[in-house]
């Protein structure tokens, strides 16, 4: 069949997704030739994933090979934030970067540098070798509170580890599903092959969410709640599961810490109540306890959307107290989950530099960037001011809360700031050097993943183009520049995934990579906390102790509650905005994209009906979301489905899409979530108005 000018066929790669999100798609790529690559799509070899990604990896060629990448270390050329740069050569890009670090440290200490990074890319050599650098220099040490730190709190406070039950066995065996607080049709496509699995064998299926997404509209039933009430709601459902018999006594007395004071203390937190707190009528809330109680397999996929409030611990945890309550832990299908990434055994050690942490460095919270590069003292910790940024992987100018200040702090001409990115985000033009980065595609990198249990090793695919060059080896020239010495900058990204993974007890690179992966999922009696949740006394804790797990604790409540510290409506801002995901954007990534940009078309705020009539606004109408913080403009549409007193807006747009100049996260609050910090990104009160 061949003949001489036949092309080749096309090769089939495997590779693995590094968006932060929590699938950790198993991808299949088509290698057209050494640069350049054709489809994504879904590899058969996961059994989560199983074949299914998103649209917008799908179109991957679109971003990796997109006209505007970055390939050139860049230098500024202009005032700060001006976006003009000149090239300039990667030797002369890092010793500019190094002396600045240098100079700043003899000048206020070395915590006056801080590297500043997030999960752009999961991969755990590419996005965590910044810590390594950190932690060897005595930089400014890293508290990570932009996604997490809120939900895995609530999760651990109860449980004890971040790990539950495989969202496949419930698709196989669950009669209800309940998600939680998300919107995975947007935001984790993989989820919803398992809830429609169920579904189709008979199973139904709740959506606890403020608005109408496209996860509600698939539901047998949709609990439109306001935002910031869930520790309400759970409790209502609790009260009514005690007071109707569904309460498991026998599981309650040999696996939880108080159940007599629980039930106790629910007594007077009725379905009566909790519809003045939740604004859901009490018979839905009646409802849907009895469809949960008199199931046989409950289980719940409790989501990271619904925590991102200053509440979000609390409400998180209140949600994880509900399958103790009926000891749905104890069928197969039944339980709960909200991440997996506490079940890898690895040994960190060696990538992130852990042997030498000083933990008399000050920590830094990185959602407070803003009121840290203003000088708020209580946000410097007491410390120097921050002179220099290292940043990896994340685009604060957009992503981060109380912009205002992150964009006046990332101005100031004193401070020094490198970005490492593949794209010149808004970030990077306020940096003094731009280094260019590779994609996943074009690196080896590892990676655990939150939503299902198999650990993956995934070997570069494609040649980048220009100079583009990995964060690791930013890294590695920085430390050899700095003077900083440890093992891991002197081998290769693949070196210390395998030593990493000798130390960790897993099968070393080559091998997982040709297996496609180790699945490091636990066995039925520990996923399900049979033998003990992860405590000294083994017991599910409906009272926990906060004070272990963050220095915000003495106002929290005993019990689950309705915890009362969300920005509450008032008279003048009567609304409660949700800055929740868009369904082709990830976080601000994929707004460079053609496809993305088509499907998300411009800010749109999803606005009540009637509310969109009092304040005459047709459809398309431009509309000012405001606060205290500062006002926004937007396009209104009206939509249903959801309480008079929410607005919805999805996608982090970059600023720039904003007629004003500024995003959403222009509104939403830095102040630190309980017990231990985290961005409440949906907890807004707004007013509105329609523009002139
Ligand atoms: N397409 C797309 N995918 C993404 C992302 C993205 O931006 N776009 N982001 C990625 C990232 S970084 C993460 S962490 C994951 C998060 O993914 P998940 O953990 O699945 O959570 P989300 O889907 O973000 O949850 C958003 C939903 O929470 C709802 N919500 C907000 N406040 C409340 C509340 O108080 N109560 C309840 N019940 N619901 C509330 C919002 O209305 C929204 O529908 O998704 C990842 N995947
Ligand atoms: N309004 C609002 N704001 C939010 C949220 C929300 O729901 N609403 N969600 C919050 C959440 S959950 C999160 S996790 C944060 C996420 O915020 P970020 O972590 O900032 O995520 P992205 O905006 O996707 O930016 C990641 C950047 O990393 C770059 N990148 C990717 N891979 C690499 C690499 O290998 N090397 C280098 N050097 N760069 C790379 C990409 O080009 C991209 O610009 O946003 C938060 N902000
Ligand atoms: S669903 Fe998530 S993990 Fe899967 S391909 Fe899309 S972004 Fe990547
Ligand atoms: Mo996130």
């Amino acid at each position: 069949m061949s003949h001489s000018s036949a092309r080749p066929a096309i090769e089939i790669v495997p590779s693995v997704c590094p968006h932060d999100c929590t699938s950790t798609c198993a991808l299949e790529v088509e290698r057209l030739d050494a640069h350049t690559i054709g489809r994504v799509r879904g590899s058969q070899r996961n059994p989560y994933t199983a074949g299914v990604i998103c649209e917008k990896v799908a179109r991957y060629a679109q971003r990796i090979h997109h006209p505007d990448r970055l390939t050139r270390p860049l230098k500024r050329d202009g005032p700060k934030g001006s976006g003009r740069f000149r090239p300039i050569s990667w030797e002369q890009a890092l010793d500019e970067v190094a002396q600045a670090f240098i100079a700043r440290a003899q000048a206020h200490g070395p915590a006056t540098v801080w590297p500043y990074f997030y999960a752009g890319t999961m991969g755990l050599v590419q996005r965590d070798g910044i810590n390594r650098l950190r932690h060897v220099m005595g930089y400014s040490r890293w508290h990570s509170t932009i996604c997490v730190a809120l939900a895995d709190n609530g999760w651990i406070a109860g449980t004890g580890a971040k790990r539950g039950v495989d969202l496949r066995e419930a698709g196989e065996h669950s009669d209800l599903i309940v998600i939680w607080g998300g919107n995975p049709v947007n935001t984790q496509v993989n989820v919803m092959t398992h809830a429609m699995a169920a579904r189709k064998r008979g199973a139904t299926l709740v959506v606890i969410d403020p608005y109408r997404t496209g996860t509600a509209e698939r539901a047998d039933l949709h609990l439109p709640v306001r935002p910031g009430t869930d520790g309400a709601l759970a409790c209502a459902v609790m009260q009514v599961l005690f007071a109707e018999g569904f309460a498991d006594w026998d599981y309650l007395r040999a696996h939880t810490d108080a159940p007599d004071e629980l039930a106790a203390h629910l007594r007077e937190r009725t379905p009566q109540w909790a519809q003045a707190i939740t604004g859901l009528p009490a018979e839905d809330i009646i409802a849907f306890a009895r469809l949960y109680g008199r199931a046989k397999a409950p289980f719940i996929r409790a989501h990271h959307g619904f925590s991102r409030q200053r509440n979000g611990a609390v409400n998180m945890h209140a949600v994880s107290c509900l399958p103790a309550v009926v000891g749905a832990w104890q069928r197969r299908g039944g339980g709960a989950v909200y991440g997996h990434t506490g079940i890898y055994p690895l040994d960190r050690s060696l990538i992130e530099g852990l042997d030498r942490v000083d933990t008399s460095v000050r920590a830094l919270d990185q959602s407070r960037l803003g009121p840290i590069l203003t000088g708020d003292a209580d946000a410097l910790a007491g410390g120097p001011p921050v002179t220099a940024l290292l940043i990896q992987n994340t685009n604060p100018a957009v992503v981060c809360p109380e912009l205002g200040k992150v964009h006046e702090g990332l101005a100031r001409e004193d401070l020094f700031t490198c970005v490492h990115e593949q794209f010149m985000t808004e970030t990077a033009a306020f940096a003094d050097i731009v280094l260019p980065a590779t994609m996943f595609l074009e690196h080896d990198d590892f990676y655990t993943a939150s939503g299902h249990t198999t650990f993956q090793v995934a070997r570069k695919v494609v040649e980048a183009p220009g100079e583009c060059r990995e964060n690791h080896f930013v890294i590695c020239e920085l430390a050899r520049r700095l003077g900083a010495e440890h093992p891991g900058f002197r081998m290769s990204a693949w070196e210390i995934m395998d030593e990493t993974l000798r130390r960790s007890g897993l099968w070393d690179a080559q091998t997982n990579w040709e297996r496609g992966g180790q699945d490091c999922a636990l066995p039925f009696e520990t996923a399900h906390f049979l033998d003990g949740f992860a405590w000294p006394d083994r017991r599910f804790r409906f009272k926990p102790d906060w004070s272990k797990l963050g220095g915000r604790w003495r106002e929290m409540p005993a019990l689950p509650d309705h915890f009362d510290v969300i920005d509450e409506t008032d008279a003048q801002r009567p609304y409660r905005l949700v800055a929740a995901p868009a369904r082709t954007f990830l976080n601000s990534t994929f707004t460079e994209t053609p496809g993305s940009l088509q499907r998300e078309k411009r800010p749109t705020a999803l606005i009540h009906p009637e509310v969109c009539a009092e304040l005459g606004l047709a459809e398309g109408d431009p509309v000012v979301i405001g606060n205290r913080q500062g006002e926004i403009t937007v396009h209104a549409r009206p939509q249903g489905g959801q309480q008079r007193s929410v607005v919805v807006l999805e996608g982090i747009w970059p600023n720039r899409h904003f007629a004003g100049g500024m995003g959403v996260n222009l509104l939403t609050s830095a102040e630190p979530g309980y017990p231990n910090g985290g961005a409440a990104f949906h907890d807004t009160a707004v007013w509105l108005r329609k523009a002139n």
